[in-house]
């Protein structure tokens, strides 16, 4: 047995790079190559594995620690006789990659030197030294014919089996042509395309010979060669940047780490199904596309982050049947928990005196008859709520979707909650404002028919400023009415009651209908629900006032 001491190898020429995960403890046993500590840099993260199989007698780092070429990382017994007979080496582990100077590595540029002139010249560029490794995957194509690009932008990334790397632009200049795609497999001084020189100075081919890029893809690579080879001069920075990234959790590329915090996804949470459990940007896309049909379908415990819900047989408490549910009923269900999600209701009560609107529409029912057309509270409702959106307009307005304006409109449209056998639908009538309670009435019961009936037209749902939901001739003496997004307010309706109400001498009997004001305290303040409320139940007290 011998003990070793464990160095950060080369990084590639970055340095003070944070340890961003220990991915070992102290007694772990640890296998070559087994990740020891992940290191992230400017733009990308790799793992620094151990150099050989052993016990890990120590850790002299820390997440949060910044760490260079040569650092110890700790310290770690050898297993194996081999390692016995080896004094533990002093050199950081990177000293076992086997080291290629920058002036034995090849020139890989297949184009003529560079004129010094001014003039534009189109440059031939080659696949640099890929460190003896052949036959690398074009995993990315970054640039197209036009672009323009600043020396040392990355052109394309290969993959071989254990690490990524760019090729980056070896000058300024514009993009030609690609004479590869992604999925290609390429080797060194393959033809990578044409670059034209952008202005005066010499494309810098020979920053190409001095300074390829180099890449470890064997897969049966021993641990003494580590996965990133010491590439030389300039163009280091940028294997170390497509260096994957090997950790217990997570393994994968540079790139798809890029996508992964553009679109602030955990990649943890990504089921893996590259090679050797690598995360593709197929498996990035795949895990999306199933977080949004969640969301949309409104499967509980999707969205806010919230833990879903566990899965439960019903059946061994007693028989069951499971049907599936409608379409609508999706629907609905995705919008409500959408709507419940996403905005934050507040719920005010009051009842309104509708005994002289009561006596009124009574009193107009035989005319309404004669006219075909049933007066029942909601076309009161319907007129009034138009009435109260345009007294207090803060009601009639949506949150633009830039969350920086609001959207203030000029017409009044009411949805109207309708029970149907295949689920809650709510048609719109246009116009409110405009129509009187006849034309109301009608039309209310024929959305309201033809809702029953299945034959809405997706017209017949859009643009609703605001929801009356009346539940009036079914029961109850309240509900709290979910806001129907981007619409910010929705007025519960319950039943009618008789309520003994005090008239400052006596209580006399009134007839009190409970409202439920629910709103989107976003874009409604407290005082304006106040208003639009107090407004609401004064026309509904006073069907007169409609006239004013
Ligand atoms: N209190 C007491 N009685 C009421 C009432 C109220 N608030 N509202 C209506 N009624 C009475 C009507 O006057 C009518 O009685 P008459 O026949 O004696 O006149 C009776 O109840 C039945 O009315 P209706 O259902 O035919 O018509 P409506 O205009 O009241 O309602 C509609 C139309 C489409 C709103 C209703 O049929 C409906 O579907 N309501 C359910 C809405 C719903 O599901 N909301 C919950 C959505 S989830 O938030």
């Amino acid at each position: 047995m011998a003990k070793q001491v464990i160095k950060v190898p080369d990084l590639g020429g970055a340095d003070q790079v944070d340890v961003i995960e220990i991915t070992v403890a102290v007694g772990d046993t640890v296998a070559e190559e087994d990740s020891l500590i992940v290191v992230e840099g400017d733009k990308a993260s790799m793992d620094v594995p151990s150099p050989c199989a052993g016990k890990i007698l120590s850790i002299s780092v820390k997440e949060g620690d910044k760490v260079s070429e040569g650092d110890v990382i700790g310290e770690i017994e050898t297993e194996t006789a081999a390692a016995e007979d080896t004094p533990a080496p002093a050199e950081p582990a990177g000293e076992a990659v086997a080291e290629q100077p920058a002036e034995e590595q090849p020139a890989q540029a297949a184009s003529a030197a560079a004129p010094a002139a001014q003039e534009e010249k189109e440059e031939k560029i080659a696949v640099p030294d890929l460190g003896g490794s052949d036959s690398v995957d074009v995993i990315e194509v970054c640039v197209q014919p036009g672009d323009e690009v600043a020396e040392g932008d990355s052109l394309i990334v290969v993959e071989g089996d254990k690490a990524s790397m760019d090729v980056p632009a070896p000058f300024a200049g514009t993009v030609v042509s690609i004479a590869v795609s992604e999925g290609d497999k390429v080797s060194t001084g393959d033809d990578l395309g044409v670059l034209k020189v952008v202005s005066g100075g010499a494309p810098a081919q020979d920053k190409v010979e001095e300074a390829p890029a180099k890449v470890e893809t064997a897969p049966a690579a021993p641990a003494s060669q580590a996965p990133v080879e010491p590439p030389a001069a300039p163009q280091r920075d940028h294997q170390v940047e497509r260096n994957l990234t090997v950790s217990a959790e997570v393994y994968a590329g540079p790139a798809v780490r890029k996508l992964a915090r553009e679109l602030g996804v955990t990649l943890s949470k990504v089921k893996a199904t590259g090679p050797r459990g690598r995360v593709t940007k197929d498996d990035l896309h795949a895990y999306i596309k199933e977080q949004v049909q969640k969301a949309e379908s409104g499967a509980v415990g999707v969205g806010a982050g919230l833990p879903p819900l566990p899965e439960i047989d019903f059946s061994q408490f007693g028989p069951v049947n499971v049907e599936p549910m409608t379409k609508i009923h999706k629907v609905t269900a995705a919008n409500m928990a959408r709507n419940w999600l996403n905005v934050p209701h507040v719920t005010q009560f009051d009842d309104a005196d509708i005994t002289e609107l009561e006596e009124f529409r009574k009193s107009m029912k035989a005319e309404a008859e004669k006219r075909g057309v049933k007066l029942t509270p909601v076309p009161f409702l319907l007129k009034a709520a138009a009435a109260a959106l345009r007294a207090e307009p803060s009601f009639n307005v949506s949150l633009h979707n830039d969350g920086e304006h609001i959207v203030r409109k000029d017409y009044v449209h009411i949805g109207m909650a309708v029970d149907t056998p295949k689920g809650l639908m709510v048609p719109v009538i246009r116009d409110v404002d405009k129509k009187g309670l006849y034309e109301l009435a009608q039309e209310a019961t024929e959305l309201a028919g033809k809702a029953r009936d299945g034959k809405l037209m997706p017209k017949d749902m859009q643009g609703a400023c605001f929801t009356i939901s009346s539940l009036g001739a079914i029961g109850g003496t309240g509900f709290t009415p979910i806001v129907n997004a981007p619409e910010v307010g929705i007025l519960g309706v319950s039943k009618l009651t008789v309520k003994p109400v005090w008239n400052g001498k006596e209580f006399v009997p009134r007839q009190m209908l409970p409202l439920a004001l629910s709103y989107d305290h976003r874009a409604v303040n407290g005082g304006d629900a106040g208003r639009f409320m107090t407004y609401l139940v004064s026309v509904l007290s006073d069907v007169r006032r409609l006239l004013l």
